[in-house]
Formats: C-alpha cells, sequence, structure tokens
C-alpha cells in the first residue's frame, strides 16, 4: 500500500512547484524560453529536489513490491488524470530511455542446445563473408554491377535468430510463415541458401548476372527479391523502398480476412517484415500502422535495422530515430521492444548506479552514435566514457578492446532471441523491433560506420583480411585474395546445426510455392447472358461489370474465391446492392445499428464479409488486391480479386504498387472506372484520366482493355478468368469502365477473337473510303461520325471498335520481330483484319494520341490518330469532346481532310469545318 496516498503527495508536490520550480520549465539562464521543439529527452533535467524525488521513487517501489504491476500502473494512470485536470499540460512522452525494453532479467534462456550461440555466431560470419565476396567478385569482374555489403553486414544477425529460431517454412500441415526481407541485404539471404545446398557456387558467382548465368546454365540472382526473375525463390518483392512495409500491413490482415471468412484454416503463422531505418521515411511504410492495431494483427511483426544511416548519411543525426519510432508505433498502438544494447552492456548498465550512463545514451544524438561506430574503443573512451567522473569509472572497468567490442542490440544473438520470443507471443497488436545496430558491422576502418558505407561494394586487401580476422574465419590469405566463398563440411558442427534448424522449422526459406490449383470458371452466359444478349438496352460498363460480379459471387463454386475491393467509393460505382449481398468484411463484426438498417442496400459489416472497404487509400487497397491476386501462390489459395477505383487514382497514383504486383505474377482484374478523359464529365483535372493505359502498356504482364461495349467486357472478363484460374497464367488485367449509359448491342456472332485481339468490325462497309477504328467511350463518337460521314458527305465508311490498342501493337511487335529473326510470322492482326485497302484509317481514342499511335507502325494504310492531350478540365461530356477535338463532327472532319486530300482546297476545308460548326483557330488542347 502507499504510505500516506500518493495523490495527496502529487498535490501537494503542485502546489510547492508554484514557489519552488519543481517541474523542468525550460527556461534558459537569461529567462528566454528554450526552443520547445527540443525532445523532451534530450534535454536534462536539473533535479531541484533530490530527496523529493527518492521518495516519489521509493512510494512507487514500495507500490510495485507490495501490490504488483497492475496497481502500480493503475495508479500512474490516476496521477496522470489528475496531472491533466491540474493543468499542467503534461502526457506521457511516449519514449522510454534509450535502453532495451527487455530487461536481462527477462530473458529467456537460448534455445538450440549449449552450444548453439557459438554455432549460430560461426554461421553468422560465414554469411556475412560469403555475401560480401558474392558482392566484392562481382564488381571486380564488372565493375557497373554494383550491389551492397554494409546493410547485410548490419542486418546479419536480425536474420539469423530468425532463421534459426522463428521463420517457420511450408510444410504438408502448416502453410508457412510469411517473410519480406530487406531488399540490399539480398546477398546474405543468397549466402545462406548457399550454405543449405540450394544455390551453387556458380549461382553465387553469378549475382546480378541473370542474363549470362542462364546461358551458361547457372540460376542468375537478381539484385533484389524479385518472384518474377527467381519464381521459386522469392516471395516478395521489396526492392522498392517502403512497399514491404505497406504490403507486410495488408498481407498479415488479408490472412486473417482468409481465415475469418473461413476459407483458410486458422494458424498461428507470422508476417515477418525486416525494414530498414531510412525505409521508415516512405509515406507508404508507416501508412498503414493504425489498420494493424486496429485490426490486432498479432501475427505481424516488424523488424526494423536501426543501423542509424541510409544511404547519402545518418537517418536523423540530430535526433533519435528509434525513439521518434517508438513514439509512432506506440501511438499507432503497437508493442513496441526497443533493442538496444547487447548482453556486454548489462554489468555497465548494473554499475550505473547515478544513471549517469542511461542518461548520456539518452542524450547523445544519432549522428554521434555513428562516429562512435566508426572509431575504435580509444576515442569512444574519450568521446562516450570520458563525458564525466561517473561514466570514466564504468568505462575503466573495461579494456580499448573490449570497448570496442560492446556490442548493439541488434547484433547481440541473445538479445535479438529474446525480442523476437516477446514478439512472437505477443496477444492483441503487432509489434515493431527496434534494433540498434551498426552499419557496415564488421568492414573496420573501411566501412563501418562511415558515411559513406551504404554503396561501397569494393574492399582492400588489409580490410578483408581484417574482416576475416575480425570474425575468425578458417580462410589463408590466398583464399582471401581470390575471394573464395567458404562452406564447411557437411558433417561440421555448424552444418549440422544449420540444417537441423531448418529442419525443426519445417525446411527452407524464402521459397516461393505454386501448386497449380485451379478453380472452374463458370459458363459466360451463366452471368453475362445480360451483356450478351443486351438488345439495345441502356447501361454503363461500369454497370454491367458490377452485375456481372453480383452474378459471379453467386456462383456455387467460384463465388467465395471473388474479393471485390473499393477505396470508398462502392456506391459510385452501384456496388451498394453487395454491401448486403455479400457483407463488407470487419474482423470485429458490426459492433452498431446502422442507420439504414432494413433498407435493401443497408450498410453491412461482418466477421465473413467479402468487400474489402479500405477506405480513402488507394495504397491500402491495392496493397489488398495484391494480397489476393498472389493468394494462389502465398496460401496456395487461387483468389480472384476484382479492385474497382477512379482510374485516375491507379497507375498515376499507386503505379509502383502495381508494378511490384506484377513482379509478384499477381492474377486478378483492375477496375479503372469512371474513365477517359472526357467520359468523367465535371470533375474536371485530378479526376480525368487520360493515361492510365499507356502506362498499363508498360507493364509486361499487365492485358489492358477499354471496351465500348458490355458484350466486350463480358467476354474479356471471361477470357480473364479463364487464364488466370483454369490455365494458371501469371497475367493480369486492367479493364476501364466508364459511368456513360449507353444503348448496349447484342454481341454480334463470330467476333470474340476480334474483342480479345484488340480490334473487331462493328459496322462493315461495302470498299469503305476511309476506316473508323474507335475506343472504349469514343466508339459511340465514332459510329455518329460514320452516320455524318454517310449521311451528309456520301463517304462510305467501316467502323471498328478497338478494345485494346497494347494487344494490337504488342502482337505487331512480335510478328516484326519474328520476321526480323527470320521465323515464319502470320502480320499483325490490325494489319491482317485492315487488309489491302489503302483507304485511310482514323483512330480515336479518350487517351493520349500516343495510345492510339502505338499501332502506326502495323496500319497498311494513311493513318491519322485523335485523342485526349491536355489538361482534363470541368464540364459537359459534349463541351470536353469538342475541346479535344474527339467528337463525332471532329472524328468527321479528320475523316474528310484524308478522303479530300489534293481534292478540295483549304477555303472549301474551311466551309465544310463551319458547315460541322467546328472552330478551325482554337488552340491546340494540351496548351491550355
Ligand atoms: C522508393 C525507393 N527509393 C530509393 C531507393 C534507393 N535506396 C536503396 S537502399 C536505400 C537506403 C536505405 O536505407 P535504410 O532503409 O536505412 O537501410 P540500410 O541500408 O541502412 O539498412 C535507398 C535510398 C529505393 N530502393 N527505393
Amino acid at each position: 500500500m502507499l504510505p500516506d496516498g500518493i495523490l495527496a503527495k502529487f498535490f501537494g508536490s503542485i502546489c510547492r512547484s508554484k514557489c519552488r520550480n519543481v517541474m523542468p520549465i525550460p527556461f534558459t539562464p537569461d529567462g528566454l524560453r528554450m526552443d520547445m521543439s527540443t525532445p523532451d529527452h534530450l534535454v536534462r533535467h536539473i533535479d531541484t529536489d533530490e530527496q523529493e524525488t527518492a521518495e516519489w521513487l521509493a512510494a512507487l517501489n514500495s507500490v510495485l513490491e507490495a501490490a504488483g504491476p497492475e496497481r502500480a500502473r493503475f495508479l500512474l494512470s490516476r496521477l496522470s488524470s489528475a496531472a491533466r485536470e491540474a493543468g499542467l499540460n503534461w502526457r506521457d512522452a511516449r519514449i522510454t530511455p534509450y535502453v532495451n525494453t527487455i530487461r536481462a532479467a527477462d530473458e529467456p534462456p537460448y534455445p538450440g542446445g549449449s552450444d548453439a550461440l557459438e554455432l549460430e555466431e560461426r554461421i553468422a560470419s560465414i554469411l556475412r563473408w560469403n555475401a560480401l565476396a558474392m558482392v566484392v567478385r562481382a564488381n571486380r569482374a564488372h565493375g557497373e554491377l554494383g550491389g551492397h555489403i554494409a546493410s547485410y553486414a548490419s542486418a546479419a544477425d536480425l536474420f539469423e535468430v530468425g532463421f534459426n529460431h522463428f521463420f517457420r517454412a511450408r510444410t504438408v500441415d502448416f502453410l508457412g510463415d510469411l517473410i519480406y526481407f530487406q531488399p540490399h541485404s539480398a546477398p546474405g539471404i543468397y549466402a545462406r541458401a548457399f550454405l543449405e545446398g540450394r544455390l551453387g557456387e556458380n549461382d553465387l558467382a553469378h549475382y546480378r548476372q541473370e542474363i549470362r548465368a542462364k546461358s551458361l546454365g547457372h540460376q542468375g540472382l537478381s539484385s533484389y527479391p524479385h518472384p518474377w526473375l527467381m519464381p521459386d525463390f522469392w516471395q516478395f518483392p521489396t526492392g522498392s523502398m517502403g512497399i514491404g512495409p505497406i504490403s507486410a500491413i495488408y498481407q498479415a490482415r488479408f490472412m486473417r480476412y482468409l481465415e475469418h471468412r473461413g476459407l483458410l484454416q486458422a494458424q498461428p503463422r507470422k508476417v515477418w517484415g525486416v525494414f530498414g531505418d531510412g525505409e521508415m521515411d516512405e509515406p507508404e511504410s508507416l501508412a498503414a500502422l493504425s489498420l494493424a492495431s486496429r485490426e490486432k494483427l498479432d501475427n505481424l511483426v516488424f523488424v526494423i535495422n536501426c543501423n542509424l544511416q541510409r544511404l547519402d548519411g545518418p537517418v536523423r543525426g540530430n535526433g533519435h530515430i528509434v525513439d521518434e519510432l517508438e513514439t509512432i508505433f506506440g501511438g499507432a498502438g503497437w508493442n513496441v521492444i526497443k533493442l538496444l544494447w547487447g548482453s556486454d552492456w548489462d554489468p555497465l548498465f548494473a554499475r550505473d548506479l547515478s544513471g549517469e550512463l542511461v542518461d548520456a545514451l539518452n542524450r547523445t544524438v544519432d549522428g554521434q552514435l555513428q562516429t562512435f561506430a566508426a572509431h575504435d574503443g580509444a576515442f569512444n573512451r574519450e568521446h562516450f566514457f570520458g563525458q564525466n567522473p561517473a561514466l570514466q569509472a564504468i568505462g575503466a572497468t573495461l579494456t580499448d578492446e573490449e570497448i570496442d567490442r560492446l556490442k548493439r542490440g541488434g547484433h547481440d544473438l541473445r538479445k535479438i532471441f529474446a525480442a523476437y520470443h516477446a514478439a512472437h507471443h505477443h496477444c492483441g497488436a503487432p509489434t515493431v523491433i527496434l534494433a540498434q545496430t551498426k552499419k557496415g558491422f564488421g568492414m573496420g576502418a573501411a566501412g563501418q560506420g562511415k558515411m559513406t558505407t551504404h554503396q561501397q561494394k569494393k574492399l582492400e586487401r588489409e580490410d578483408l583480411l581484417e574482416f576475416r580476422d575480425r570474425f575468425r574465419l578458417p580462410l589463408s590469405d590466398e583464399q582471401v585474395d581470390q575471394l573464395e566463398f567458404w562452406k564447411p563440411a557437411p558433417d561440421s558442427a555448424e552444418m549440422r546445426h544449420l540444417q537441423a534448424r531448418r529442419a525443426a522449422l519445417g525446411g527452407y526459406v524464402p521459397q516461393r510455392v505454386t501448386t497449380g490449383t485451379t478453380v472452374p470458371v463458370p459458363a459466360l452466359v451463366t452471368h453475362a447472358q445480360f451483356a450478351l444478349e443486351a438488345g439495345g438496352k441502356e447501361m454503363s460498363t461500369t454497370m454491367a461489370l458490377v452485375r456481372m460480379m453480383g452474378n459471379l459471387l453467386k456462383d456455387a463454386h467460384l463465388g467465395k474465391h471473388v474479393v471485390p475491393i473499393v477505396a470508398d467509393e462502392a456506391r459510385t460505382f452501384g456496388m451498394a446492392n453487395l454491401f448486403r449481398q455479400v457483407g463488407i468484411y470487419s474482423a470485429q463484426g458490426q459492433l452498431y445499428e446502422p442507420e439504414d438498417i432494413g433498407s435493401i442496400l443497408a450498410y453491412r459489416e461482418a466477421k465473413d464479409g467479402q468487400i474489402l472497404e479500405e477506405g480513402i487509400s488507394e495504397a491500402g487497397a491495392i496493397s489488398s488486391w495484391t494480397a489476393a491476386a498472389t493468394s494462389y501462390a502465398v496460401h496456395g489459395l487461387p483468389m480472384l480479386p476484382f479492385y474497382i477505383y477512379y482510374s485516375m487514382f491507379g497507375f498515376q497514383r499507386i503505379g509502383d504498387l502495381i508494378w511490384a504486383a506484377a513482379d509478384q505474377r499477381a492474377r486478378g482484374f483492375l477496375i479503372g472506372a469512371t474513365s477517359g478523359r472526357t467520359t468523367l464529365g465535371g470533375e474536371g483535372l485530378q479526376h480525368q484520366d487520360g493515361s492510365s493505359l499507356l502506362t498499363a502498356a508498360t507493364v509486361p504482364n499487365c492485358v489492358s482493355y477499354d471496351p465500348a461495349y458490355a458484350y466486350e467486357l463480358a467476354v474479356i472478363v471471361d477470357e480473364g478468368m479463364q487464364r488466370m484460374l483454369a490455365r494458371n497464367e501469371d497475367v493480369f488485367y486492367y479493364i476501364t469502365v466508364t459511368n456513360e449509359n449507353e444503348a448496349q448491342p447484342s454481341m454480334p456472332v463470330g467476333s470474340r477473337e476480334g474483342i480479345l485481339r484488340g480490334m473487331h468490325c462493328v459496322s462493315p462497309g461495302e470498299q469503305p473510303e476511309v476506316r473508323l477504328l474507335g475506343a472504349g467511350p469514343l466508339l459511340k463518337e465514332t459510329m455518329a461520325a460514320a452516320d455524318l460521314l454517310e449521311g451528309i458527305f456520301s463517304v462510305r465508311t467501316e467502323v471498328w471498335s478497338v478494345t485494346s490498342f497494347s494487344e494490337l501493337a504488342r502482337d505487331g511487335i512480335a510478328c516484326e520481330r519474328a520476321r526480323r529473326l527470320q521465323h515464319a510470322s502470320p502480320d499483325p492482326w490490325v494489319t491482317q483484319q485492315l487488309g489491302a485497302s489503302d483507304s485511310p484509317v482514323i483512330a480515336v481514342s479518350d487517351y493520349v494520341r500516343a495510345v492510339p499511335e502505338s499501332i502506326r507502325a502495323y496500319v497498311p494504310a494513311h493513318y491519322v490518330t485523335l485523342g485526349t492531350d491536355g489538361f482534363g478540365r470541368s464540364d459537359t461530356r459534349a463541351a470536353l469532346r469538342d475541346f479535344f477535338e474527339v467528337n463525332a463532327k471532329w472524328i468527321a472532319y479528320a475523316a474528310l481532310c484524308e478522303v479530300y486530300a489534293g481534292k478540295k482546297t483549304a477555303a472549301e476545308m474551311r466551309v465544310i469545318a463551319s458547315r460541322l460548326e467546328l472552330d478551325l483557330d482554337k488552340p491546340l488542347s494540351s496548351s491550355l
């Protein structure tokens, strides 16, 4: 029990503080307020009443002893609210001292046998060497290849404890943990696979030489984790900073989604992510932290390698990145574990009775810690321990050599194990481990803690020899000179331990497994009859898509695999009916009565809900999509995600995440809704998309379409499902749909192949004088242009619907190349379709002209393109199409210019233009 009542003491203290200024109010000697932006922990607090402080601390200790931590926590929160009520404007800084969260006394024993620690340290040393040798060798041979040594050097121990004790592989009855590896630590992961016998010496010798290696029959090793290039090895591409962290969070959440929906057996799997402290500056890295805690993702562990440096210099030279991250993650509700100092610091802390050591660590900013890392024991004695007599006394118990070897927490296997163990067992929240390391650890004077260490890929002979000695590697000078890889004999203690640990954890990681499971695709008529036989019924392609998806969701086999994803636009796209039909996923179910309960469109959240409603986060929604689109490999469970979004906020906004999904062999549908530059009238600039199809065309495994009609859309979705679910092809589809209502024709017989290959004739003509190619929403304008040409100018026309310029262009490129390489090849599809006629061809797209321009080389006649280059703006569709010169009249006029070329004068053409009410003197749309 508290002797005099701690609260009474507290209030007494506040009263006294009025005259004695007990609170650490930051005034400078001349009375001016100090810069309040200085973090509290970096300000040295002067204790003006040491006896009183001691009484308070004794009171807390006696509560702890007598009533335990629960009671102590309660009293502290009461104190905190009392302080608030008294107007102290005080809040817990959310920063704990710059020491380990886990006390030495609370560390669990190190598992794996009595010699485990020693063996694992030796294994880590071998890995460090092989990783280093791989990079240095590659760069000796080809100076341009690049690579990184320093990052893995700092992270090796963090990885090793994971590999030896935590990262579980996929087995027959356990689906395995998922690990997001820091990309530029890849050499270390390859080095481990080499010891494990999964990669050979020749593979290591071809690090970053994928092309050459293949030609020699070896596995080339990609620079960063890359499931496209190493599909049996890497699971997740993390090379672009920030993508790993956000993807890991949504992956952990998608795992829960599958479990809650009863599709995946609930297993105690974990998602681990090892990331850099510099990487945490990327907006994506921190963007989804609150989602992870809100959803109580205790299946998620982040390990942040706080080597305090990024590429150019310190991450936070003038502060503590660890403390900053502690505040951010802690504030977001994560369990935070600081792993800062190795075991050899424990006796020093034990001797630190006055608290000077902790105080000094609290005040030493990261830039200085980096300098300490880069210097030897003598320097550290003088500049760190030399700060005051108390520190000097602590330092005096160590030799310079021992000071030099004092480990940071992230290099101490025992401490790392304790942190991982705590994270592994933590319930109710995700955990982040902030592990302090030295960048370039062990690279000696050449690299450890140096400003330039990130890009170092060559080491001098002396440095290599020093590295060997430091890590006690059994290599001769000659072997060091030759940069020989080192692999102990299979029956050595190290190798037996390494293999035994992996066997105990179920096998090797990383490993990407595909089972070839297929999902039967329902016949087209079962879900899209309304589109195939539309018979002139009015609807937009968005409506058609949502209706098809609603039908697919009802399919007995496929239905449960469909994952509708939105970023707060379900109502915009007419999907509200799905709320009731399949529910919105929520890990908590629905804890409230929705305002619209009883309505057929009621907002229904459910634990087994199927829709992923990601709120206003396109980055989050695409991360969910990627998790679903790669579920066939990650969980052996094929899913079919449809992520429907404003098309402008796709490739333009989160293009790099789409690229990562492509790397990862995603399979699913991205639906760019309200697409086109002129179709989304009114919304204006940021919403009007004229470029997504251009970008989509650059992603090799992305198949993109811009359909005009519901039946085209139906055929495209059907083919996509066949390729992705039935034939297991690693492609994904990007389809644009619009919100413009149109009379939808029925599907003409025999048009399937043309729709899929990129163009089909929708209005054939006898010996046409001009051929018109219309795409997506502008096919309607193209048809109207044909009517004008035929009706007013008696020009014979033929109209084609171009469903995909990019598919036509890809086909053209492939045919052209095949011929150049002396292989037999048919003509490109577009060439075949347009045939021998030399009547001009006019193409029109609601995207920039570069899109229709992409097929110019394969069009066997004079070719003119119309598109929507320039900024979007708000107005009606009619006004926009006139502005961008893509409406029926402008298309007709462009056609007449070709038909009348050499036959009519400029003056006569002006007369025609004025008859069509066209302003030939208006400025270029892209100049406005
Ligand atoms: C989006 C993106 N921007 C820049 C880079 C280039 N890059 C690779 S590693 C790196 C520094 C990483 O620093 P940190 O995260 O602290 O990791 P460390 O190497 O220090 O462990 C940079 C800038 C990248 N890969 N991705």
